[in-house]
């Protein structure tokens, strides 16, 4: 027998209603000892899937009347017999009906052990069960369509048909040993060669839909950099539509840095606001410096400001340095020419001539707000640049799923030159195996304890 546990599953404060949820072997006799149906039947012999109306009772005494509902298993949300009291959402008056369920035998559930229950129980494999996460943590549409995409199973049917693939493989391989139910005649060598070639192209097709994921999913980390004075801050601001950073004409105005998300098309950017880089400054400025300089190393995209309606300096060339140095460890660059209203763009073209190939350029007043959006599309395109049909397509929306995917990935190249060199079929066997293996990491036949656990630390309490 399994424990029964007890949480509310909608959100702490008061509310119209509030839904206790109960799960786990005993979970209706738990009920039935503090719920009552006001039509005298008691909760073990109603009707699962249906509504009841009833009192709710503490220590012998009723504290709300509200609506159960009972759900066998496994034809529940975590595959066990589960039940449902919607009470008033009064916040200590939901503490009470919880307490009641623990007084009746229950245990308080951990964050996310309803959905770790459902996997558990093979309701949902662990893309859907991430998907959940998604759903609930969604801020743009983007992200919802992604998340529903999962939750449908899509990634996990990707999976599936690639792990298929491979164990038609491996039985080939190994067809009397280890894969005897599979009942396959051996594959020529050429043949084999043919279908892991096709097997590495779904699989990288697979992985490069990871960028496109992880900016509408995570977020993209966004460095906002460039010389004091530049309009970083009135960028920032711009963008997010609300004065979140101080501006002043003073140069080195930011130190710390600033962090704002905002949506870019169907991506989202997390940006930074950094100090303005420049020899010099004061102690704190000099902190703010470093921090600026730690950040431009972390980020996925850096956005340079320059200020063109000055004459380009040596800090201007200081910045054109830094994104040099990012075109060419891959990082997106794009440089926003500031202050085009003030008239005077004679500088504009020093500033372009001076900018590394491979930079996209924007101009912007944050003054007026003129070229803000051209902005947020140059952004999205870096990372974004077709439209995915998500009920089809499955795109990756976090780095375990990339990094699980990315070793399957390996061990078939790995397989494929052990073919070609002329390897043993048990030698390049192994790593088909191991190909497996990884797969069997994306959707969790094969994760470990530990994996499961610190994913779904993550849910909230009564997910
Ligand atoms: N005319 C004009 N002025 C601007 C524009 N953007 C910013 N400014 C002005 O430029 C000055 C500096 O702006 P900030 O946004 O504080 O610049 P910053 O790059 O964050 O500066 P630091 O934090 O000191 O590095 C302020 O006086 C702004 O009002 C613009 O598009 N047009
Ligand atoms: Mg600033």
């Amino acid at each position: 027998m399994n424990t029964t546990i007890a949480a509310v599953s909608t959100p702490y404060g008061k509310g119209g209603i509030a839904v206790i949820r109960i799960s786990g072997d005993c979970a209706v006799q738990v009920a039935e000892k503090m719920f009552f149906p006001v039509s005298g039947s008691l909760l073990g012999s109603v009707e699962a899937g249906r509504a009841y109306y009833g009192k709710i009772v503490s220590k012998g005494m009723v504290i709300d009347d509200g609506i159960a509902v009972v759900y066998r298993a496994p034809r529940s949300y975590t595959g066990e017999d589960t039940v449902e009291i919607s009470c008033h959402g009064g916040i200590l008056l939901t503490e009470r009906v919880l307490e009641a369920a623990f007084s009746c035998g229950a245990e308080p559930a951990r964050r996310g052990e309803f959905t770790q229950r459902a996997f558990t129980n093979g309701k949902l494999d662990l893309t859907e069960a991430e998907a959940v996460i998604g759903l609930i943590d969604a801020e743009s549409d983007e992200k919802l369509r992604l998340s529903v995409s999962h939750a449908n199973g899509v990634l996990k049917r990707r999976t599936e048909e690639i792990y298929r693939e491979i164990v038609a493989l491996l039985s080939s391989v190994y067809v009397k040993t280890d894969y005897p139910e599979e009942d396959l005649a051996e594959l020529g060598a050429e043949e084999i060669a043919e279908r892991l070639g096709a097997v590495s192209e779904k699989l990288s097709d697979t992985l490069k839909t990871y960028r496109h994921g992880k900016a509408v999913s995570d977020g993209v980390k966004t460095a906002i950099v460039g010389k004091p004075n530049a309009g970083k801050s009135s960028l920032l601001n711009r963008l997010c539509g609300e004065e979140r950073a101080i501006v002043t004409s003073k140069a080195g105005t930011t130190r710390d840095v600033i962090e704002e998300k905002v949506q870019a098309g169907r991506i989202t950017l997390r940006l930074w606001d950094t100090a303005g880089i420049r020899e010099g400054g004061d102690e704190i400025e000099k902190i703010g410096i470093e921090k600026a300089k730690r950040k431009i190393k972390e980020a996925e995209l850096i956005i340079g400001v320059f200020d063109i309606s000055g004459e380009p300096d040596k800090e201007d060339d200081g910045i054109v340095r830094i994104l040099r140095s990012a075109v060419d460890r891959g990082v997106p660059v794009i440089a926003v020419l500031n202050k085009d209203d003030a008239g005077n763009t004679v500088y504009e073209k020093d500033v372009l001539d001076a900018l590394p190939d491979g930079v996209v350029t924007v101009s912007v007043s944050c003054l007026t707000g003129n070229g803000i959006d051209q902005l947020k599309s140059a952004a999205e395109s870096q990372f974004v640049n077709r439209e995915i049909d998500y009920s089809g397509e499955a795109v990756i929306a976090n780095a375990r799923q990339f990094s699980a995917l990315d070793r399957a990935a390996e061990c078939i190249t790995r397989a494929r030159d052990g073919l070609k060199s002329g390897l043993s079929a048990d030698l390049y066997g192994l790593d088909l195996e191991q190909a497996l293996k990884a797969l069997g990491e994306v959707d969790g036949r094969t994760v470990s304890e530990e994996v499961t656990a610190e994913i779904f630390r993550n849910f909230c309490v009564g997910k």
